[in-house]
């Protein structure tokens, strides 16, 4: 029998199934070895092959099916294990803040980087639109034209006032969709006002303040309908990024990549070199300064590895 996990603790998993809903399934020990690099196996979006105990009403993963793609972090800063957040994903949405609590630049590019590596499609949500003080919209506008001009589309959505969120609702639509971003931002507040019934814990705006208390722990799978499905992930703080090698890196910024054949030389890093066609077009504005900086800042960081 095979099935689709929709939460993940551990080496438990929750499978939905045709045949018999949601099943309690644990993995067989020969799984737990196969993935080492990993530290979970089996992660939230899965196809997984089980079998099913009638007596229990439980099953055991006992094979995971070939991934189209998934989304990982590193487990702790300098770890060299991953930990996969979620398998299987249409699109990546990352919720962001201008405010309250702000969302840094260099987190949302490393994400960023990290999405494109695994050719996940990225769109990129400033949420709290309705607190947003005179100051604060402009920075939201800033921030848009950053992204947009990296090529990727921006969103403004505010859970309270339902901003933006019939045009998520439609975007959404048939797809599985990831939603991410750094504790706070409001990631299970959208997904709420998308349905209410999901009746998802809000965190507490002064708990964010205070650090370590996380109201999402796990990530899980949430459906709209049958075929939408949008996975709630827990708040990262900081993303290690993995399986981007050093000369890579300027094919994962969008608007650098669409360049790379007009730089002089082949083995062009964008930092110095004569005719090349990435600072060409910063010096022109057609790239961002914020996105060159960060550029510059994680290709030095890789020294730091
Ligand atoms: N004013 C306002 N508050 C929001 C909005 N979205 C989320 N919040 C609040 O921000 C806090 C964190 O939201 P939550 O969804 O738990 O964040 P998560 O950690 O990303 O899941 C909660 O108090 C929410 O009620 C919004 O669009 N506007
Ligand atoms: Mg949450
Ligand atoms: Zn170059």
């Amino acid at each position: 029998m095979t099935g689709k996990v929709i939460e993940t603790r551990g080496y438990h998993s929750l499978i939905r199934t045709y045949e018999y809903g949601d099943i309690n399934c644990i993995l067989q020990g020969k799984l737990r070895q196969e993935n080492i690099t990993s530290t979970n196996p089996v992660a939230v979006g899965d196809n997984v092959e089980i079998v099913y105990d009638e007596k229990t009403k439980t099953g055991s993963v006992i094979n995971v099916m070939e991934r189209k793609n998934y989304v990982v972090r590193r487990s702790a800063k300098l770890s060299k294990s991953i930990h996969i957040i979620a398998a299987n994903v249409d699109s990546s949405y990352l919720i962001v803040n201008v405010s309250k609590p702000v969302t840094l630049l260099s987190f949302i590019d490393r994400f960023l980087v990290s999405n494109e590596a695994y050719r996940v499609p990225t769109t990129i949500i400033i949420n709290k639109t309705d607190i947003l003080n005179k100051k604060e919209k402009e920075d939201a506008l800033i921030l848009e034209n950053i992204y947009q001009k990296a090529g990727y589309e921006v969103l403004f959505t505010s859970a309270k006032t339902n901003e933006g969120i019939d045009i998520l609702r439609n975007r959404l639509k048939g797809q599985t969709s990831l939603f991410s971003g750094n504790s706070g931002v409001g990631k299970s507040a959208l997904l709420n006002a998308l349905q209410p019934n999901f009746n998802l814990k809000e965190g507490n705006l002064s708990d964010f303040y205070q650090m370590g208390k996380h109201t999402t722990t796990f990530s899980k799978m949430l459906f709209l309908d049958k075929d939408t499905a949008m996975i709630d992930t827990p708040g990262l703080k900081a993303f290690g990024l993995v399986a981007v090698e050093k000369d890579e890196l300027a094919m994962y910024f969008p608007e650098f990549k669409s360049r790379l054949q007009d730089c002089k030389f082949y083995n062009c890093t964008h930092l110095h070199e004569p005719h090349c066609a990435v600072i060409a077009a910063l010096e022109n504005g057609e790239i961002s300064l914020e996105r060159y900086n960060n550029y510059v800042k994680i290709y030095e960081s890789y020294d730091e590895y």
